[in-house]
């Protein structure tokens, strides 16, 4: 389903001394996908007793369901399994805690065959053990889910209870806890969009997938203590990786649901947003919308826009340092194209020593002009006379002096660079023509 994506302006190399900004308008062409899209479909559910009608109605409705998605013109396959509860296997309580019945396959009728095993069992206590379910989901490409590489990977995944946090592995036998925030993390790393369905049938329960973790946790005390988790599990995991949660679907709406959910993954991006991300994303102040864009049918071209604004966010030093990073367009959690981001933060400038002296940047003799009389005392309308002092030729006294033709007075003595052995010449001239 992969497109790579080219945004404009195509590269960004910019120079941001600290605090200097930088605003630019970010458009990505995203092109009609003439790639069939790839989709693998994995049906998790949550076999305890109250999914019973649930259970029921998808039996009756999931070989229309596969025909349907497959008509939309996607290379789609589907896989099958389902969850119980710890402790497992356990006669008389739990078969088991997770059990998966068929790898991703585009033989439907076995599909439909395996979802027909499924016999609802009692859960015991009201959470289930959907994080351990999704933990074995939750595998690269190849492995015995047999999820496709090159796939978009999502679990339809229904139930109507809140999961055990942490699935320790005391009672697991894994050799590590799972907790929401581990089972969230690997999710994500393996690419895998969990689309919800929070069933309402269970009146224990009755915030479903989302409900209380604690309420009525009494199965795992023995091995892994007091009960964790918070309200809200099925619509953070669902939002973090890129799905979504649909709350209070009923028994009678869970073939329509899974459909409709299905068909809008196949047929549109959820969203785009566009990411800063390497050494350059700190220098990002603001991306606009930050939410992205979506939902867009992939069967028509989109123009997307967005503001980016640039700070200078790092102090210069002795040398320039240059950050390399990128902005990139994500569509549904997958990175589809972007741009390659350049910064350069100038070195601290150096003080530039002063020039040379210039021609008169000499002085071996301080020539001084009297404005008509030359001490104090001798008062001429009551002021002092001017001085003036002249350390270089001077073709006119007039400008900017205002001293023409009335200096009564001169005192020629040795400047700063006076030199005994040297000759030197004072002439004057009545004016610059005389
Ligand atoms: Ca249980």
């Amino acid at each position: 389903m992969s497109i790579l994506i080219q945004v404009s302006p195509a590269t960004n190399d910019l120079t941001l001394s600290v605090n200097q900004t930088f605003d630019e308008v970010v458009k990505a062409t995203i092109p009609k996908s003439g790639v069939v899209p790839k989709v693998d479909v994995y049906f998790l559910a949550d076999t305890t007793g109250s999914m019973n009608t649930a259970i029921a109605a998808v039996k009756g409705g999931i070989l229309a369901v596969m025909t349907q998605i497959a008509s939309l013109g996607a290379d789609v396959q589907f896989g099958v399994g389902d969850y119980k509860d710890f402790p497992a296997p356990v006669a008389s309580e739990h078969p088991y805690a997770f059990a998966h019945q068929h790898s991703l396959s585009a033989n439907f009728a076995e599909i439909k065959t395996a979802i027909d095993t499924w016999t609802t069992t009692s859960g015991r206590d009201t959470p289930e053990a959907q994080f351990y379910a999704l933990d074995r989901v939750a595998e690269p490409p190849s492995g015995k889910i047999g999820w496709r590489a090159d796939a978009k990977r999502i679990v339809v995944w229904f139930g109507d209870a809140a999961g055990h946090d942490p699935v320790c592995k005391e009672i697991s036998k894994l050799s590590y806890h799972i907790s929401e925030e581990f089972l969230t993390a690997k999710l994500v790393a393996e690419k895998i969009a969990v689309l919800a369905l929070s069933m309402n049938t269970n009146y224990r329960a009755p915030a479903g997938l989302d409900d209380d973790p604690k309420t009525a946790a009494t199965g795992y005390k023995s091995k892994c203590g007091e009960p964790g988790g918070t309200l809200g599990q099925g619509t953070r995991i669902a939002k973090a990786t890129g799905g979504k949660l649909v709350q209070g679907v009923s028994a009678k709406m869970i073939v329509e649901t899974i459909t409709s959910e299905l068909a809008a993954q196949v047929t549109a991006i959820a969203n785009v947003s566009l990411v800063a991300s390497g050494a350059t994303a700190k220098f990002v102040r603001a991306i606009s919308p930050v939410v992205g864009y979506g939902p867009l049918s992939r069967d028509q071209d989109h123009e997307i826009a967005f503001d980016v604004s640039w700070v200078g966010a790092v102090a210069a030093t002795s040398e320039a340092q240059v950050f390399h990073g990128s902005l990139d367009v994500v569509a549904d959690g997958e990175v589809i194209g972007g741009k390659t981001v350049t910064i350069t933060v100038p070195a601290l400038v150096i003080p530039v020593p002063p020039p040379p002296p210039g021609p008169y940047g000499r002085i071996p003799l301080i020539v001084e002009l009297y404005d008509h009389h030359f001490t104090k005392n001798s008062a001429w309308m009551g002021d002092p006379g001017r001085r003036l002092l002249l350390s270089q030729d001077t073709p006119d006294l007039a400008t900017p002096y205002q001293m023409n033709d009335t200096v009564s007075s001169l005192k020629i003595r040795p400047g700063p660079d006076f030199d005994p052995n040297a000759h030197y010449e004072v002439s004057f001239y009545r004016d610059p023509n005389f």
